[in-house]
């Protein structure tokens, strides 16, 4: 059975893309969410978030009429649910402390929601990164609402001959700034309950997907997911880590770097102000929860990377201390400060979980003269953290005392490096 009608549930930075690369190859796609606003942004050809190229083809597909969005799910073929897997924070008993755990309400409410229209030979893939076992989870939550159905799963006692609703894991891995390309081009995780799901989801892929698609189950494409995301946050803890120990010994951490790097088998990443975004900074926490005290490793890397925006805080403190010692005929409230990047990463406009915005904020609570904060990648100069005023590079390099660099966006790299007290958090003016 071919795929004519699929539906993605959840528009947001990988399920408006997705649904866009399925109605570019001229599949009818029905675009499911909750939020009104993005739903008739999406129907009058625009995009609710900043992703390079994809306005074009979101225009382009709702004006030759294959995607369409809604706030309540319509019968497809198969359905991607590309909805958030937050965490919340409760005590492990296992380790008496405070380990954040997956959200997964969203995944259920979307279940939840698909359940009513599912028929006989629909396939379900969940999209969202999950923790172990979560994929299981959605299909019971599945089989629950309709009895009418078989569903597969562990417990399930059918085989792959009778299951009328395919199930899947297929976790997206694309990087934000890259998204359109690398849904086509990177290699695809295919983890279904029983080898019917997988095969299915695989002939769904091929639609647009150029890379391979690799069958596993649904349990190891969970864990694959959390594996990519921790490993790299472990990476950057390392670095980071490196950073506040080079900083001690009065070591350029990124001369060191750079040097370490030309080994043949060594690779290591970049330090920073902290780890951000909605993935690095959230997905070891599923593996951390479900496994705390075997996890150890990766729960000290959160740790270290968590506590770096404190680090940086505390050298702008001292730059406070330095600045007065040089100039003592001035007050703290003389000084000003300037914070350059409040995205998570580079030549991105995503402030989610970001560490630059939690070290404004900080800043913001020093009590000096002024606070500014320069971020190219938003619109207009709307003040997104109380009491910090949104400036212009030029106007932020003329009137700072102290200059804070966050982010290393392009503009930063290309610009001079301003005069006084500078504390560089990614390198750039080494
Ligand atoms: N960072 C550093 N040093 C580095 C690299 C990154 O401090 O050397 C920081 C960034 O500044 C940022 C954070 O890490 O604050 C995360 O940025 P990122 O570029 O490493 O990753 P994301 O969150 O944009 O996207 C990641 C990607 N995962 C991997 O590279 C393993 C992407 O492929 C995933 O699809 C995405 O998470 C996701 O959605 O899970």
């Amino acid at each position: 059975m071919s795929f004519n009608t699929i539906s993605v549930i959840g528009l947001g930075y990988i399920g408006l893309p997705t649904a866009a690369m399925f109605a570019s190859c001229k599949k009818n796609v029905i675009g499911v969410d909750v939020n009104q606003h993005a739903v008739d942004t999406i129907n009058r050809g625009e995009i609710h978030i900043v992703e390079p190229d994809l306005d074009m083809i979101v225009h382009a597909a709702v004006t030759e009429g294959y995607l369409k969005a809604t706030t309540v799910p319509e019968p497809a073929d198969a359905f991607l649910i590309a909805v958030p897997t937050p965490f919340k924070s409760t005590l492990n008993k296992e380790s008496d402390s405070e380990i954040p755990e997956p959200d997964l309400s969203y995944i259920k409410k979307a279940s939840e929601a698909i359940a009513p229209v599912l028929k006989k030979g629909d396939l379900v893939i969940l999209e969202s990164t999950s923790p172990v076992g979560a994929t299981e989870k959605m299909a019971v939550w599945l089989a629950a609402a309709r009895p009418d159905l078989t569903f597969p799963g562990p417990e399930s006692s059918y085989s792959d001959t009778n299951i009328d609703v395919n199930v899947a894991h297929c976790p997206e891995r694309v990087l934000p700034g890259h998204v359109v390309r690398e849904l086509v081009e990177n290699d695809r995780v295919i983890g279904g309950i029983t080898a019917k799901c997988s095969a299915r989801s695989v002939e769904l892929y091929k639609t647009f997907v150029q890379g391979e698609c690799v069958i596993t189950n649904a349990r190891t494409a969970e864990m694959a997911k959390l594996t990519e995301n921790s490993c790299r946050d472990v990476q950057i803890a390392f670095a980071n880590e490196l950073s506040i120990i080079c900083d001690k010994l009065d070591i350029d951490v990124w001369e060191l770097i750079s040097l370490a790097n030309r080994h043949p088998r060594i690779n290591i990443l970049q330090p920073g102000p902290g780890v951000g975004g909605h993935c690095i900074a959230v997905d070891p926490w599923f593996i951390i929860s479900g496994q705390p005290n075997e996890a150890k490793l990766i729960h000290q890397a959160r740790l270290v990377n968590d506590s770096k925006p404190a680090w940086v805080v505390n050298k702008v403190k001292h730059a406070i201390a330095d600045f007065l010692l040089l100039n003592p005929n001035k007050s703290v409230s003389d000084i000003t400060i300037a914070c350059y990047g409040l995205a998570f990463k580079a030549d991105i406009d995503d402030l989610r979980e970001s560490p630059a915005m939690q070290i404004v904020g900080e800043i913001s609570k020093l009590n000096v003269g002024s606070v500014l904060a320069v971020e190219p990648n938003l619109k207009g100069l709307v003040e997104v953290i109380s009491g910090v005023t949104m400036t212009s590079l030029s106007s932020a390099h003329s009137n700072a005392n102290i200059h804070v660099l966050l982010v290393e966006h392009s503009q930063f790299i290309e610009a001079d490096k301003p005069a006084g007290i500078i504390i560089d958090t990614k390198g750039i003016y080494k």
